[in-house]
């Protein structure tokens, strides 16, 4: 299978995320795509070669024009108020429900960032807008891959992306590589896109983005938000809206699931997309499900990994792999590598 990976990603390393009650070193490192990429090599799942720059046009396909502003020029902004030995965090939200705005855009950049973020554990950086337009650039070459006719192509995307929703960042998340790719599928001509997200946490960004269409169809098991991050979205009653409804499933699973709930709960999804009947399968993957992760509660094993690489093989549909989350940095790249593995053996 081939890989598509920018070294970009070392770019964006934040210093501290707000966890537990105190700021803690993030957990999202670029050690995590190193780790992967090393690990894609030592197991020679295939060729590795590097992105084409797409530029902001498929990036203004998803995101709002005045949330990409604000992106690119952030740490700028950040330094010029507060100088560069700390990390750009919001600290102050427009809460929803009309006690507090959010038709007014404040001019500082401490109101900006609570504007556009919706968490404390996402720090903007130096490189942060660089190494996530390299993820976008990742997720659309490989995407333009699967055009060409790929079965199956891993874009191993860092920052991850499936909690940016069209104006918003968080959950380590900027720009939603995996919504981009489907976005730009669609705009190529592919009539129905499946996203497929098996991150531990929900991917509330992709679902708003395409939570009112009939032609993207959002999928996801996660972790029951009642429970855990990202605790506002990800419940199984979210179907979809006007023309979408019906075109989002979430399948929630609680704490300390196991393969054996989630063996049926994915069964339940690809059953799914398979009545679906896409023209391209677009899977968010995160290998955070694994029982050793150090901030995630389910309990999926080493070996369950290639067991769901053959089930997603057998949708038989074109499928890109877009990069989410997963913590246990020492055994990611095996994990990753285990389903890409499982996936092309049954292709
Ligand atoms: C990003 B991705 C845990 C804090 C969790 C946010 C998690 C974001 C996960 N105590 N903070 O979906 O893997
Ligand atoms: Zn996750």
């Amino acid at each position: 299978m081939l890989t598509i990976y920018s070294d970009d990603h070392r770019l964006h390393h934040g210093r501290g995320e707000l966890m537990d009650g105190v700021i803690m070193p993030v957990v999202e490192t670029p050690a995590r795509a190193d780790q992967v990429l090393a690990r894609v090599r030592a197991a020679a799942l295939g060729p590795v070669a590097p992105p084409v720059a797409f530029g902001r046009a498929p990036l203004a396909r998803v995101h709002d024009g005045g949330y990409l502003d604000f992106l690119e020029g952030a740490w700028a902004d950040w330094i010029a108020t507060h100088g560069p030995d700390t990390d750009g965090l919001p600290m102050t939200w427009p809460v929803v429900g009309g006690a507090l705005r959010r038709d007014r855009l404040p001019e500082s950049i401490d109101g900006k960032l609570g504007y556009y973020g919706f968490d404390a554990g996402t720090p903007v950086t130096a490189g942060t807008w660089k190494a996530s337009t390299a993820a976008a650039d990742v997720a659309l070459t490989g995407a333009a891959r699967v055009t060409d006719g790929a079965r199956g192509v891993f874009s191993l995307c860092r920052p991850p992306g499936h909690h940016a929703a069209a104006d918003l960042f968080g959950g380590y998340c900027f720009l939603n590589n995996a919504a981009i790719a489907a976005q730009w599928l669609c705009d190529q001509g592919a009539a129905r896109v499946a996203i497929l997200d098996v991150d531990y946490h929900h991917g509330n960004g992709t679902q708003a983005i395409f939570y009112d269409r009939a032609d993207v169809l959002f999928v996801s098991l996660h972790a029951d938000p009642s429970q855990e991050f990202p605790y506002f979205l990800g419940y199984a009653d979210e179907t979809g809206r006007g023309d979408g409804d019906g075109f989002t499933l979430n399948l929630p699973l609680r704490w300390g699931t196991d393969w054996s709930g989630y063996g049926a709960a994915l069964d339940r999804a690809l059953a799914r997309i398979d009545g679906f009947g896409p023209d391209v399968l677009v899977v968010s993957l995160g290998l955070d499900t694994f029982e050793r992760d150090p901030i995630s509660r389910f309990r999926l094993r080493s070996s369950d990994y290639p067991v769901m690489g053959d089930r997603l093989a057998r949708l038989r549909r074109p499928t890109l792999f877009v990069f989410e989350g997963g913590y246990a940095v020492d055994a990611l790249g095996e994990n990753t590598v285990l389903l890409l593995a499982g996936f092309e053996a049954a292709a």
